[in-house]
């Protein structure tokens, strides 16, 4: 019994380790952007403060900004807030946060109870991901598009690949380390279009792609050594910092706006675009059937909400931009039908700020019709990347609806193989919310 016990709590509880970044007297910096004069602050707030504060997440319902603050600037941001009339909020980290007690990896099987209830290690992930592919091995095809920096093994799930051409639907998950929901929604998405029957003919009509894992060095860096890390784990010769933004590093307007070309930088797009491994093996691997992508969606996190192109600059947008912003909108629409959680959809240039290089602009430079980044939950807590576990399952509850919606829009305008008479319920209710949100839409003008 004692034996039982001591393996149990060495299972379960095991130690936090001693590499642990310590964030002790960081922190976080909440400016509400109203005033359209704090708003020109906040998006110059590079210039204003003489170096790029990392930026967390933002409140879009109360308008507010979250910044990381290390804590050797924590009075000269305040000095320079202070003495621009700038009205803030400075809170404290909360120290839990960075006291995750993270559980080694259990033998066993990992299920889909895991994915709904906990954050996984990589080897996790791909352990849940194989054990679906075999047990489904007509539907769910593992498919390696190449190697992270450290040569871990980067995965797409083909799912519902039967050697048509049938149009895809593309979502990656992780390219930032610390936004650890967004593996959780990728897994839970894989699981449940396999899973249950009533998306038989969603898939019939349209194959999905997912990569659950677009960034595994990073994660597991953020699970063992620092929880905030956002970056690849490339090293540099001579460099003092590791690792590139990889949603600064795709080839499209690489390098001019919202980064940095400092390799320290949170958003340092790297010496050249693609210069990732991970980023190098995702374009090559759209480019090989980007003519048959037709949705992508990139998940991020938080702050809830649903962007769309063009993000390199502001008030740019593509031509189709009024069909983006509808499916944007019946995809918000869906999310709120689980229970109520609000996303706003919105340009991710103007809502949020430009930053050039990422996967949304490069997925739309390349004809991918709709494409989009997906800021999952919170909104509205500090706990920002730690969303707590028992949060999980919700988020990718919602998360699946709206990506539900964008494969029908797909499959309505882009598939030979229309609904049969059988089309599950679910199908037909987003088919009906879609509807009724393009009339919306139509009726009410720009979003
Ligand atoms: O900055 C990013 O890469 C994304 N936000 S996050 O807080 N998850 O880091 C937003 C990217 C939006 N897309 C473009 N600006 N193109
Ligand atoms: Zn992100």
């Amino acid at each position: 019994m004692l034996l039982q016990l001591l393996s149990l709590s060495v299972v379960f509880i095991s130690g936090i380790s001693a590499e642990y970044k310590n964030y002790d007297g960081f922190k976080i910096l909440e400016v509400n952007f109203q005033n359209p004069r704090v708003r020109k602050y906040i998006q110059e707030i590079d210039k204003n403060l003489g170096f790029m504060p990392d930026f967390l997440g933002e409140n879009w319902k109360q308008k507010q900004a979250h910044y990381f603050i290390d804590k050797d600037s924590v009075e000269n941001v305040k000095t320079n807030l202070a003495s621009n009339n700038i009205t803030y909020q400075m809170r404290d980290v909360n120290p839990q946060i960075f006291k995750v007690r993270r559980r080694r990896d259990i033998n066993g099987a990992i299920t889909i109870n895991d994915v709904n209830n906990r954050y996984l290690s990589y080897d996790e992930q791909m352990q849940f991901l194989n054990s679906i592919a075999q047990q489904y091995p007509n539907d769910v095809k593992l498919q390696k598009i190449g190697n992270s920096y450290e040569g871990r093994s980067l995965n797409a799930v083909r799912i519902g690949d039967d050697g048509s051409s049938k149009p895809i639907v593309w979502i990656d998950a992780g390219v930032h380390a610390r936004e650890w929901i967004s593996y959780n929604v990728a897994l839970y998405l894989v699981y449940t279009i396999v899973s249950q029957p009533a998306y038989r003919d969603l898939l019939n009509a349209v194959q999905l792609v997912v990569v659950p894992n677009t960034n595994p060095d990073g994660y597991e860096y953020s699970r063992t050594n620092d929880r905030m890390w956002r970056k690849t784990r490339s090293r540099f010769s001579n460099g003092r910092c590791s690792g590139a933004d990889a949603n600064r590093n795709y080839p499209f307007f690489w390098g001019t706006q919202g980064v940095s070309h400092s390799q320290c930088s949170e958003i340092y797009c790297g010496s050249r675009p693609q210069s990732e491994p991970e980023v190098m093996a995702l374009t090559n691997a759209i480019q090989r059937e980007e003519t048959r992508i037709k949705g992508y969606i990139a998940l991020h996190s938080y702050g809830q909400e649903i962007l769309y192109p063009w993000g390199h600059t502001m008030r740019t947008y593509p031509s189709d931009v009024q069909d983006l912003i509808q499916v944007g909108k019946a995809m918000a629409a869906a999310i709120r039908a689980v229970n109520n959680t609000d996303y706003n959809v919105v340009n991710s240039g103007d809502g949020l700020y430009p930053a050039a290089g990422a996967s949304d602009d490069w997925a739309k430079s390349r004809g991918i019709k709709y494409s989009y980044t997906i800021e999952l939950s919170p909104i509205d807590d500090y706990t920002g990347f730690s969303l707590p576990e028992d949060r999980i399952n919700q988020v990718c509850r919602e998360a699946f609806q709206a990506i539900q919606v964008l494969m029908i829009e797909v499959r309505s305008k882009f598939s030979i193989r229309q609904t049969t008479s059988s089309a599950s319920s679910t199908s037909a209710q987003s088919s009906l919310l879609l509807k009724r949100m393009r009339t919306a839409v139509r009726g009410s003008g720009r979003g």
